[in-house]
């Protein structure tokens, strides 16, 4: 038989497969209660609203919404993409810097085809988001980790990191973050350390990717401006997504940048996929037309909120002394860690066998630490089915714990 594998390029050996993805297969068993992916939960997804806007769409746009797009994506959209983050503070854009993409998956992917030769070095938090580190990877980059508080990523030991580098005579290309509700640890960059972050990144010369699927996910904090509302040197790119405030089957997400980058992207976007998902464009931008978008995130924030605390009261209810999780104010997570002795890779076994799932720790961290945390979604499953999880989850760190030898 042919060895095709020995035909691969370099790149396609060092690719790897996302945990997250794999744990999807396994949450498909209806017994296993999943707090593995970050996904909405189905009883949000406005399907009558939909129904009637699809409707629509095809009454007054069908043949444009059946037919290919520009690779930039429909100018209404991208206008509506424009004024809502200028709202959000995002300073002198109009829709020309915007580009939508197949999911902001696809911006990561990007990036990465645009800035990373083998062998150079982007910056990401400890922990970080594993879909960033897999699409950074898999252009053969090196990836340096700056540890996280709870104020997000730690700029002191950033700018020690860039003086050490620098001394050695290597420059990163980015800094990739995911400033608020942080997919995994859910916190959040205060604005004074936002404003030193981009000063950072103007000394050092440094792009700064802002990933923002969450911001939107608010339950009992004030909205925060964008690191990209700071950027006056259009180093920023920023990326924001409609997979978790309104359909994540939609893939269909956005970045805003300087029109020169905008245009790099255009053009790696034609070898990707010429464009974006042109019906679901018109989808989304008439639900926005119909002010329905902002509705239905206050809709979700209602509907997440008392799952974060069902979730929050039941880690307190359930799991032994000694593990530390903070309350994220926002976004799908929650972020554990136990007591030393326990390798959360090693307990997902037990995890599985009682019939309860989460992301390990060690998937976020391009250092190979994280062995004692773990991630845990809300959003998804009922109440019912938190509270029941993580009772299940408490028996199995308890049990783990007792095999501990003192
Ligand atoms: N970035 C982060 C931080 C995410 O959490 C996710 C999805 N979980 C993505 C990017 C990818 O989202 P999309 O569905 O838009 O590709
Ligand atoms: O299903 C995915 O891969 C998107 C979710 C990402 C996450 O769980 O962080």
């Amino acid at each position: 038989m042919t060895n095709i594998e020995r035909l691969y390029s370099d790149r396609a050996g060092k690719m790897r497969k996302s945990v997250i993805r794999e744990l999807l297969k396994v949450a498909q068993d209806p017994e296993i209660i999943s707090f593995a992916g970050g996904l909405p939960n189905p009883d949000s997804f406005p399907i009558d609203t939909l129904n009637d806007i699809i409707e629509t769409v095809m009454r007054t746009n069908g043949k444009k919404a059946l037919q290919y797009g520009t690779t930039k994506g429909v100018p209404e959209l991208r206008d509506h993409i424009a004024e809502r983050a200028q709202k959000d503070g995002i300073k002198d854009i109009t829709g020309e810097n915007v580009l939508i993409v197949s999911g902001s998956q696809q911006a990561l992917d990007t990036v990465g085809k645009i800035f990373l030769n083998p062998g150079d070095v982007a910056i990401v938090g400890l922990p970080t988001y594993l879909g960033g580190i897999n699409a950074f990877r898999s252009y053969e980059s090196n990836l340096e980790g700056i540890p996280l508080d709870k104020d997000g990523l730690r700029v002191d030991l950033l700018e020690e990191k860039l003086n050490e580098l620098k001394k050695n005579d290597i420059t990163p290309k980015f800094i990739y973050v995911v400033p608020t509700f942080q997919n995994p640890a859910g916190v959040v960059m205060p604005e004074k350390r936002r404003k030193h972050l981009v000063d950072i990144a103007n000394e050092f010369d440094l792009v700064i990717i802002e990933d923002d699927p969450y911001g939107k996910l608010r339950y009992d904090s004030d909205h925060i401006k964008p690191i990209k509302a700071f950027d006056d040197e259009g180093r920023v790119i920023y990326m924001s997504t409609f997979s978790k405030i309104l359909s994540p089957g939609f893939r269909l997400a956005w970045t805003i940048a300087s029109e020169e980058l905008t245009r790099k992207m255009v053009i790696c976007k034609q070898a990707l996929d010429l464009c974006t998902n042109t019906f679901t464009q018109f989808i989304a931008n008439e639900f926005i037309r119909q002010g329905a978008l902002d509705l239905h995130i206050m809709k979700i924030c209602q509907m997440y909120k008392p799952k974060r605390d069902v979730m929050i009261e039941s880690i307190q209810k359930y799991f032994p002394e000694g593990y530390e999780c903070n309350k994220p104010h926002g976004g799908m997570f929650a972020w554990v860690t136990l007591p030393k002795g326990i390798d959360t890779e090693i307990m997902f076994l037990d995890a599985i066998k009682n019939k309860v799932a989460y992301v390990h720790g060690k998937a976020f961290h391009v250092d190979g630490k994280g062995e004692r945390s773990l991630r845990l979604n809300f959003s998804y499953s009922s109440d019912e089915r938190i509270e029941e999880g993580i009772k299940r989850l408490g028996m199995v760190i308890e049990e783990k714990l007792s095999a501990i030898p003192v």
